[in-house]
């Protein structure tokens, strides 16, 4: 059982990196910086009218989707909430069938018809996308039972923040992993905010980890600043999973930048505080990193130049694709 160790959440500035190569850390800052573009972009799109509805953005989260997703295997499953755009991107969903479904669009991985808060894509085993707060962690614990009666050996990963951690779903989903040893990583995403507000006025012990003791369940708990740090420790539960079948409730401390939505201003905390997050920035520090342990300028010029065409891209097959067809034309008639 790993040791959870919050004062190091605190004193940890600046970031004490986990050893990596070029190699590994390319390809996760990629996807980083793909998906803070696709963020900005959506955003963007929804600011002019083009996405209906709620729009949940990750921007500062990133490093935690990413570092959990990299320790899986392409058939492992990955079951996230309603701020999941990144989560899809991350397991291997197309920025274009993202950009697509968040405009509504008939080219979208959920043909325009769940729109930002239901992401869905079965060929990368993703399996949403939920807006019920914390009522998708029974669905991943579904998920991690149906690996075990099957002996398929897949690992779920599910995804929720440390507000959904007060709710039914979650106790339920929490105890029977625990109960009938489930092959799943439960990942709490701990922003430090539910909606608007903070997370002391929500929860009465703010370590959301040590709700694993209750279960005999393993549990970990660390800061989100350094992607390959995610990697490693949730590599750590997934493989307790795999090997052990034993289920793991991980908290990842970390932040996000914009409000809870697109309607959210975020009134209810300081310049100073998002200032001083923004200062820790983890794509920001991942790219540092890349160039300190050698990555060659062009090699990262080319990449970012990548990245742009990618989201670039997807926005404009996403304006240029037909509207989503009327849904009545998917109902099975009897
Ligand atoms: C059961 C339920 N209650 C309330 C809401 C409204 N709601 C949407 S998001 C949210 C806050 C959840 O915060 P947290 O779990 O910390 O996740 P975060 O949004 O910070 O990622 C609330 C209360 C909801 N969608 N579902």
């Amino acid at each position: 059982m790993s040791t959870p160790d919050s004062k190091r959440i605190e004193q940890e500035d600046p970031v004490e990196y986990v050893e990596t190569t070029t190699d590994e850390l390319a390809p996760l800052y990629r996807q980083m910086l793909a998906i803070r573009r696709m963020e900005e972009a959506s955003a963007k799109a929804y600011s002019q009218g083009k996405i209906g509805g709620f729009l949940h953005l990750i921007i500062g989260q990133e490093a935690v989707c990413v570092g959990a997703t990299a320790a899986l295997k392409p058939e492992d499953y990955v079951v996230a909430t309603y701020r999941e755009h990144g989560h899809a991107y991350a397991k291997g969903v197309a920025a274009r069938g993202i950009m697509a479904e968040l405009y509504g669009k008939k080219t979208g991985c959920v043909k325009g018809l769940g729109g930002s808060m239901h992401i869905f894509d079965k060929a990368t085993n993703f399996l949403g996308g939920y807006g019920i707060v914390g009522g998708h962690v029974p669905i991943g614990a579904g998920a991690a039972f149906a690996s075990k009666y099957r002996g398929d050996g897949r690992v779920t990963l599910c995804f929720f923040g440390e507000g959904a951690s007060t709710i039914g779903g979650f106790a339920e989903g929490l105890a029977l992993a625990a109960l009938w040893k489930l092959p799943i990583v439960l990942i709490c995403e701990n922003n430090q905010y539910s909606m608007g507000t903070p997370l002391y006025r929500s929860l009465a012990v703010e370590d959301v980890s040590l709700r694993a003791l209750g279960h005999g369940m393993a549990r970990d708990r660390f800061d989100g600043d350094d992607v390959v740090k995610v990697k490693r420790r949730i590599g750590e539960a997934v493989e307790r999973a795999r090997t052990s079948g034993e289920p793991t409730l991980v908290e990842v401390v970390t932040y996000r930048f914009r409000g809870h939505s697109m309607s959210d201003p975020g009134l209810y905390r300081t310049k100073d505080e998002v200032e001083e997050w923004k200062r820790r920035d983890p794509l920001n520090r991942c790219r540092q990193r890349l160039i300190d342990i050698g990555f060659a300028d062009a090699d990262l010029e080319a990449l970012e130049a990548d990245v742009k065409a990618e989201i670039e891209d997807a926005v404009k097959f996403a304006e240029d694709s037909p509207p989503a067809d009327d849904y009545k034309s998917y109902v099975v008639k009897e």
